[in-house]
């Protein structure tokens, strides 16, 4: 299956999201072998007002053998707030991590970038063939690193979290994102399935990560003021993040 590019919305974003994007998909078509998947309802693309400007959010939706789905979701508020959100949820039956990202800007600043491969298995430890890739990376060292809040203790020990000050730390983001994708790609699509029991644990985990996201505030707060609170959780329980049966 090949993808093409979003229709609208990419263009119009922050040049550090429209790349990012563009890495994301590129990676996902070389590495792995993608198939549809349908979002429910209709939240494929999706139209609404924040503070008198229009929020419009795309989304793309893919699934391979290893990931049982994997999310990109680009979104813009006027010219106020422009968002990229990306994850790739693994099936259970593999022992992988959480591969996440989330860069929010405005006014041609991001205020926010942040990329991980999160462990979701019972020892909260990412696998040996991952912990020895990453840690062969060079250290970065970003001018505004942020501090992750209370609920961001599902994220690895090689999480970064920044505010990008320069167009080379923006690209610096960018390669090390790039990286975390090769990484989990070709890893992922050497995995084998783990036992049963392991496969119990390793939803629990998958649980955890989905229920410590939506106790973000911040992405609930501009989904809210949009959408309505009823909209925004049933947008972040089922869309952003959806617990695995
Ligand atoms: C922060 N997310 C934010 C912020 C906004 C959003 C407005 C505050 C930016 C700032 O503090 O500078 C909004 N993010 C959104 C919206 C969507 C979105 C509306 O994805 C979707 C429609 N968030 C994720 C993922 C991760 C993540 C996958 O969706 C990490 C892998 C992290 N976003 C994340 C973190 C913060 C954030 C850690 C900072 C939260 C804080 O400081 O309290």
């Amino acid at each position: 299956m090949t993808t093409t590019p979003l229709p609208s919305l990419r263009e119009q974003q922050h040049p550090l999201i429209r790349q990012l994007a563009d890495c994301i998909e590129a990676t996902w078509q070389k590495h792995l072998d993608l198939s549809p998947y349908h979002l429910p309802g209709e939240f494929g693309y999706v139209e609404g007002r924040l503070e008198g400007e229009k929020l419009t959010i795309e989304n793309r939706c893919y699934q391979t053998p290893q990931f049982r789905k994997m999310h990109l979701e680009l979104a813009k508020v006027g010219n106020m707030l422009d968002i990229l959100h990306c994850v790739m949820f693994p099936r259970p039956e593999y022992d992988i991590p959480m591969f996440g990202c989330d860069l929010v800007g405005g006014r041609g600043q991001i205020s926010a970038a942040i990329a991980d491969l999160s462990p979701v298995n019972s020892q909260h430890t990412l696998p040996e063939s991952y912990t020895s890739a990453l840690a062969a990376l060079p250290q970065l060292n970003f001018s505004q690193p942020r501090e992750l809040p209370e609920w961001g203790n599902i994220f690895s020990e090689f999480c970064i979290f920044v505010r990008p000050g320069s167009p080379q730390e923006e690209s610096l983001f960018l390669s090390r994102t790039r990286e975390f994708l090769e990484i989990h790609c070709t890893q992922a699509s050497i995995s084998q399935p783990v036992p049963s029991e392991q496969v119990l644990q390793n939803l629990a985990g998958q649980r955890n990560y989905c229920t410590k996201q939506q106790q973000n505030d911040k992405t609930r707060r501009v989904l809210e003021k949009a959408f309505g609170p009823d909209w925004a959780e049933q947008y972040m329980t089922t869309v952003l993040f959806d617990m695995p049966d």
